[in-house]
């Protein structure tokens, strides 16, 4: 820049660096839940995303363990660190549905969840404090679809039907390892097949700008394919050639997690975290939670308007009485009206008896006495 154009040079070309560093001092916030039937590899699936360290005390499950299971929802936070940004990872686990597990029940628990992280918001953003508001959203539902069936299951569709408006759907099909390369296309097919049927509204990855480079283009569209993402769990390195690498190891080879020809774990990975959080952040503020704002403020508004009818109709005069009133009044107007004129009739009498030669003793009509 020459010494023109510094004079020229008004200032607000640093304003995305100042965005940029106060981001970087409040740290990141992102929620991920996961959901779908028992025994699919949520938990194994989250551990291998971001939480090796999570599980590591936990049990495996007995079989009366899984008889008994109710529904209770795991949230675990960890934070991370990365070239100096910090970011706030919540990872809500979730039971898987299963035979003892009513369908209904599974929908309410995490309907239940996602809708007291709004409300939470909603109070934290009408309250005083409403600078440090820590951010508890759900913004992303990795959705666990069975390899074992023929694609959705009548559960996954009514799940999905219920959290759609409120949540970030992203469908994985899980255990991908137990399927064939043509398996897993058909079922792939199939299953994004019944999503559109069934006018289930799963997360729609935005369109890449024009001017991205050819690479991220490519990258772009390679993800938007794979969608729903295989996945493969696993928390075990194998030694392979000499190099760990984490897979399952099977009598007739390794299955690598981070073997993109393998499955879409890495895809997925790099969805979630480097590519995508921030859209799934924004789509979640500006259409799930702006969804549940207004509707929350129109039951408030409508309560309110009720309780002020109720109200007003407590306190106004009562019709009905008041009309008895009035027709007793106007009886007794035209009752008092009647003797007047009966008065007025007798007393006429009395004067024409007055004159007459027989004079008897006068009388006083005193009143309505006499009537
Ligand atoms: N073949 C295969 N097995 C897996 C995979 N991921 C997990 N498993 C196994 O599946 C079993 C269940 O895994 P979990 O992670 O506990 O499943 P979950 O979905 O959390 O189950 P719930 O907590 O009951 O809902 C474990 O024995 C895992 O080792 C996978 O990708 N492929
Ligand atoms: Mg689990």
């Amino acid at each position: 820049m020459n010494g023109e154009d510094d004079d020229e040079y008004i200032g607000f070309a640093t304003l995305p660096e100042q965005v940029h560093r106060k981001a970087v001092r409040k740290g990141f916030d992102f929620t991920l839940m996961v959901v779908g039937e028992s025994g699919l590899g949520k938990s194994t699936l989250i551990n291998s995303l971001f939480l090796s360290e999570l599980y590591k005390d936990r049990e495996l499950p007995s079989v009366n363990d899984l008889i008994q299971r109710t529904v209770s929802i795991e949230k675990k936070q960890l934070e991370i660190e990365e070239k100096g940004v910090r970011l706030k990872l919540t990872i809500v686990d979730t039971p898987g549905f299963n035979d003892t597990v009513n369908a209904d029940d599974c929908h309410k628990a995490l309907l239940e969840y996602v809708e007291q992280q709004f409300k939470q918001y909603f109070e934290d953003e009408s309250g005083l404090n409403r600078r440090n508001i820590v951010d508890n959203r759900v913004h992303c539902c990795l959705y666990f679809i069975s390899p074992y069936g023929h694609g959705l299951r009548q559960i996954d569709v009514e799940t999905m039907k219920k959290l759609h408006h409120k949540v970030n759907i992203v469908p994985l099909l899980a255990k991908a390892d137990i399927l064939t390369k043509q398996e897993l296309k058909a079922m792939k097919d199939r299953i994004m097949q019944e999503i559109e049927d069934n006018k289930i509204h799963v997360y729609e990855f935005p369109d890449c700008d024009s001017d991205e480079d050819e690479d991220f283009k490519q990258q772009d569209r390679e993800l938007k394919a794979s969608i729903p993402f295989a996945v493969v769990g696993c928390n075990t390195v194998v030694e392979a050639g000499g190099k760990k690498i984490r897979g399952r190891a099977y009598p007739w080879g390794i299955v690598e997690v981070d073997n993109p020809d393998h499955c879409d774990f890495v895809r997925l990975r790099q969805m979630l975290i480097s590519t995508h959080m921030q859209d799934l952040k924004d789509v979640t503020s500006d259409v799930h939670y702006e969804n549940y704002r207004a509707t929350h403020i129109r039951t408030q508004m409508s309560g309110t308007q009720k309780e002020r009818v109720k109200l007003k109709r407590d306190s106004a005069p009562n019709f009905e009485a008041v009309a008895d009133t009035d027709k007793l009044l106007e009886q007794k107007d035209a009752e008092i009206l009647r003797m007047q004129q009966m008065l007025a009739q007798m007393q006429e009498q009395l004067k024409v008896k007055d004159t007459s030669p027989q004079k008897p003793q006068q009388k006083h009509v005193n009143g309505l006495g006499k009537l």
